[in-house]
């Protein structure tokens, strides 16, 4: 009989062989005619599987939410300084994903595993964030430069509004709330921030759409999909500044002497 040659490869997500590429197994013309979204075709390329509509509005909305935070922000600074040295759009583009990480953007991810490692642990929000201290660990999904106690970030309020109106179960995102209420107890930056906000809440999707296996779910959480959706989404603002800056012939940027503070001083 035929003997299967070794492949190269392994390719699980997508195939271009047909008459028309397919995700996941879905046709290109289904994806059109049944009209779906950019959260369906992240659902059948990351997740393998179509999930529910609100679901699927969900990760737009993450998307939405996190396209842009102005031009202060490391991702944004970078690339404009970039754009600004006459470097093209790619190079601008990358130059700010570079700065996603765990101070900036790029929290999600353990914000997901240490809320999930506590909350099925039960350990109790003061028990979580006193053992993370321990560690000299900061809290992955708390804290802000600009929001505080009494300024929220809007973004984190509208996506608990939809979850709340939508997801069978918030239990995550309930703790990191209460997370937050104990955090903001010793400081007023404390927040739970949009990074910790989409942590805990994909949790809830992944744990209560009853679309994984527990085993599914430890592989996303252990893999780290949910930095994804921020990359993804700063992506878009990112080549907006790329463009924003070239539209408005902006020199090359040099940063002022006066913002700087030397220490060296001249030994004679
Ligand atoms: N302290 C975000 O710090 C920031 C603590 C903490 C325990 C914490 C910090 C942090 C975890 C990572 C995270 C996502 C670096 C943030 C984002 C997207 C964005 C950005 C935008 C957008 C801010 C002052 C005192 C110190 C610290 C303590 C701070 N955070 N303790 N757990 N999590 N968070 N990142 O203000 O005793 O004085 O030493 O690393 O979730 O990136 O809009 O800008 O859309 O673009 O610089 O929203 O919180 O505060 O470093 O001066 O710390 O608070 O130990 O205590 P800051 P620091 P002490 S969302």
């Amino acid at each position: 009989g035929k003997v299967r040659a070794p492949t190269h490869i392994i390719s699980t997500i997508s195939d271009d062989r047909g008459e028309e590429p397919c995700y996941a197994g879905v046709p290109m013309s289904s994806i059109v005619e049944q009209g779906y979204g950019v959260g369906d075709v992240i659902s059948l390329l990351w997740f393998k599987r179509s999930l529910p509509r609100y679901c699927t509005h969900f990760i737009e909305i993450c998307i939405m939410l996190c396209a842009d935070h102005g031009p202060c922000v490391s991702g944004a600074h970078n690339t404009i300084v970039t754009a600004r040295a006459g470097k093209d759009l790619v190079s601008s583009l990358v130059s700010g994903l570079l700065t996603i990480g765990p101070r900036f953007g790029g929290a999600i991810d353990d914000a997901a595993r240490y809320f999930k490692d506590a909350y099925d642990r039960g350990l109790t929000p003061y028990e979580f964030v006193e053992s993370m201290k321990k560690k000299g660990i900061r809290v992955p999904g708390i804290g802000h430069r600009i929001k505080r106690g009494d300024n929220r970030d809007k973004r984190v309020e509208l996506l608990q509004q939809f979850a709340h109106t939508h997801f069978p179960s918030v239990k995550y995102m309930e703790y990191a709330v209460q997370v937050e209420t104990y955090t903001l107890s010793k400081a007023n930056n404390l927040v739970l921030n949009v990074d910790g906000a989409i942590g805990s809440l994909f949790l809830d999707l992944l744990a209560g759409s009853g679309m994984f296996t527990k085993q599914e779910i430890d592989e996303i959480v252990g893999i780290g999909y949910l930095n994804g959706l921020f990359v993804l989404a700063r992506s878009i603002g990112l080549i907006g500044h790329t463009f924003d800056q070239k539209r408005l012939k902006q020199p090359l940027y040099r940063h002022p002497w006066e913002d700087v503070l030397y220490t060296k001083s001249l030994t004679i």
